[in-house]
């Protein structure tokens, strides 16, 4: 009798990883000109929640304090780029960094409201300008037409005053 040993050596090393690309190239690139000529960046007002309870508590408005334009009156009608001079009574203009009694830096809010809830940290993007360097004058370029220019004071760590340490006009702006 004979044993007809089979060794089916059926080995299947044939793991070939397929990982070279795909001939695919077909970057995606939709060039479809999106132009937007109205630059108004309006679109998140969600980061503005930093007011925690723990930290040190907003500095009361001195009695007398306000902050004003000093070289722009409700409804002028101006040119662009305008200058913008700061103006500050009973409270002192200092760089942003600590929170000081007394004091604080200037900002600037382009069409979005009159002032910045007390409290809040005043956003910052195009439209709301902080002057954390103790600047009491400015450069803003603006679009012709009608835009509201709100001045707010606030803290070291950019809390509003609110709308005690706040001033806002309309302006004019030629063409
Ligand atoms: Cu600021």
């Amino acid at each position: 009798m004979k044993k007809f040993l089979f060794a089916p050596a059926v080995l299947l090393i044939g793991l070939i990883s397929c990982n070279s690309g795909t001939g695919n190239e077909s970057s995606s690139s939709d060039s479809t000109s999106s132009q937007n000529d109205t630059t108004t960046m309006q679109a998140d007002s969600s980061h503005t929640a930093m007011n925690t309870t723990t930290m040190d508590a907003l500095p009361a408005v001195p009695a007398g304090a306000k902050v004003y334009f000093k070289n722009l009156k409700d409804g002028q009608t101006v040119s662009s780029p305008l200058k913008v001079e700061m103006g500050a009574t009973n409270i002192s203009v200092d760089s942003a960094g600590t929170i000081k009694q007394n004091s604080g830096h200037f900002h600037i809010i382009i069409d979005d409201g009159d002032s910045t809830a007390s409290g809040v940290v005043v956003r910052k993007d195009s439209t709301h300008l902080h002057f954390g360097n103790a600047q009491k004058e400015a450069t803003v370029t603006l679009s012709p037409g009608k835009h509201r220019l709100a001045l707010q004071f606030a803290d070291g760590i950019h809390r509003s005053y609110g709308s005690k340490l706040s001033e806002a006009i309309t302006l004019n702006v030629k063409k």
